[in-house]
């Protein structure tokens, strides 16, 4: 049974190996040059993020939980009594835990879902002891693709969907649509779903967020060629790439990039890469939304626009939606 499981652990492993060294050599021969941003977060790609959230430019972490905390009792009232509430990336679970003090005693369920499945196991663990009377029932998941309930959260009265942390501005406007189309199928008729969003705002403000004093942006941003070097046999000399962010205005979204300072080659998985002086790897979208561009865009595929509370600068947006009939 172990050595069936631990096989069944590589080959997941294995398979996940390959499909990013595809995606990295895909995006490298590709024009302009890409990574896809999902693979920042290896250990210390995560550790780093964690510490973005705590630098004093990187507004989007406090923000949303000070909104969570002064609204969450609003928020819990939008919750069908006998509902499951399903969380799409749940990660740390740190954001539910405040929806949780406010709705646990009228929740059938608390669904993390995550690709991570030791993360959420080891969460819902404490969870269980924080929350006793709570059924707390982990789903290992890509959130993009269908998955399938616990039957506890099928025979609810209802599925509210949590989406926090402004995760659906990583996705493309084309991959946030087929997210809550997917989130749709997922919760069935009846649905909520709330979804907490960035804003669109002053480029300094944008700019300032993605390039914080510290550098640790900048840190995690590389730490992606250390990833690619580590794991893929990669070349790359880190003091020879510089980290770039700023707003794209017209497509409202902040980019980064890795930008070469010289012209060189590098070697990723035994194929050949070559960067012209100031070529760059385009590695992050972060998409900012309007209450109302983010209205339209879940309108489109049946999500109709509910109760909406932003911080007092309107830096940051908690917007609920319901499953149109
Ligand atoms: C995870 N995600 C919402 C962050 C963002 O703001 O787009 C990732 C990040 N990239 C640089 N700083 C933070």
């Amino acid at each position: 049974m172990v050595a069936v499981v631990t096989r069944r652990r590589l080959s997941q492993q294995q398979a996940e190996a390959s499909a990013f060294e595809i995606d990295v050599l895909e995006g490298l021969h590709d024009i302009p040059k890409h990574v896809p941003a999902k693979y920042f977060y290896d250990a210390a790609g995560s550790r780093l993020f964690e510490r973005i959230t705590e630098v004093p430019e990187y507004y989007p972490t406090r923000c949303e939980l000070r909104i969570l905390r002064q609204h969450a009792a609003d928020i819990a009232k939008l919750i069908p009594s006998g509902a499951a509430l399903v969380e799409f990336g749940s990660g740390s679970s740190r954001k539910a835990r405040i929806l949780l003090k406010a709705a646990a005693s009228k929740l059938a369920a608390y669904v993390p879902v995550d690709i991570c499945g030791e993360m959420i196991e080891q969460e819902a663990a404490e969870l269980r002891t924080d929350f006793p009377q709570l059924k707390v029932l982990p789903v290992t998941a890509d959130i993009c693709n269908p998955f399938e309930l616990p039957a506890a959260a099928k025979d609810a009265s209802a599925r509210v969907g949590f989406f926090p942390g402004s995760t659906i501005g990583n996705f493309e406007p084309h991959e946030a649509a087929g997210f809550l189309r997917n989130a749709a199928n997922i919760l069935g008729r009846g649905a909520v779903l709330i979804i907490g969003f960035d804003l669109v705002k002053s480029a300094d403000v944008l700019n300032a967020a993605y390039n914080d004093a510290q550098g640790v942006t900048a840190q995690f941003n590389l730490n992606l060629l250390t990833r690619i070097n580590r794991e893929l046999g990669g070349t790359f000399q880190l003091d020879t790439f510089e980290h770039h962010a700023f707003y794209n205005r017209e497509r409202h979204r902040v980019e980064m990039h890795l930008a070469s300072l010289k012209r060189q080659k590098v070697k990723v998985a035994g194929d050949t890469i070559d960067f012209r002086a100031g070529e760059t790897i385009h590695t992050e979208n972060s998409y900012k939304y309007s209450i109302e561009s983010l209205s339209a865009l879940a309108r489109g595929v049946g999500w109709l626009p509910a109760a909406a509370w932003t911080d007092s600068r309107k830096y940051f947006a908690m917007q609920t939606f319901i499953l149109g009939a």
